[in-house]
């Protein structure tokens, strides 16, 4: 039987993004980890892109993709589980503010939720400063609202692209 979400499935969008040690192939496996997880499947998947690092410049350029899943996951259930894929993937804080990073996985909107925890803010805070979060969610969902925000177009319009580009097949 194919895995299918139940009635009560959210749909949620993540950002994965890094720079250190084939970045590409790692938010290729996530990509796959995300999509197994329990009473979840794979809505959307945008293009790789290739982005300038926000924070200090002396660090390679970044990977980033947007992801959609359908997922019947309890927001901080998600949440354990993006961290866990992080931790498969070497992720190693280098103690740096926005210093560089295997992999990250930011849990950017669930459902139309807004959600203020100690572990979590959703919508993600910076979401809306961030090309490399903004342009690949316009990529796989141009009609998105952002709850407490407005049309995630208007934000998309507003932010430059600071070299922001489509990655071909690598
Ligand atoms: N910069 C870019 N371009 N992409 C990221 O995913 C990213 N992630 C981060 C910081 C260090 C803020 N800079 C980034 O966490």
């Amino acid at each position: 039987m194919p895995r299918l979400p139940d009635a009560r499935s959210v749909r949620a969008y993540i950002g994965l993004g890094g720079n250190l040690d084939q970045p590409a192939a790692r938010i290729r496996r996530a990509r796959v980890a995300l999509s197994v997880l329990p009473n979840t499947r794979e809505a959307a998947f945008s293009s790789l892109y290739r982005s300038a690092p926000m924070g200090p410049s002396d660090q390679p350029d970044y990977v980033n993709a947007v992801m959609a899943l359908d997922t019947g996951l309890e927001p901080l259930a998600l949440l354990d589980h993006l961290q866990a894929i992080e931790n498969a993937e070497g992720r190693v804080r280098m103690g740096e503010r926005w210093g560089p990073r295997t992999l990250d996985l930011d849990l950017l909107l669930y459902g139309e939720d807004v959600i203020q925890h100690e572990r979590l803010t959703v919508p993600h805070p910076g979401l809306h400063q961030r090309e490399f979060v903004l342009y690949p969610l316009f990529e796989i969902a141009p009609d998105l609202k952002i709850p407490g925000w407005g049309a995630l177009r208007d934000w998309v319009a507003a932010c430059p692209r600071r070299g922001l580009e489509a990655m071909g097949d690598e």
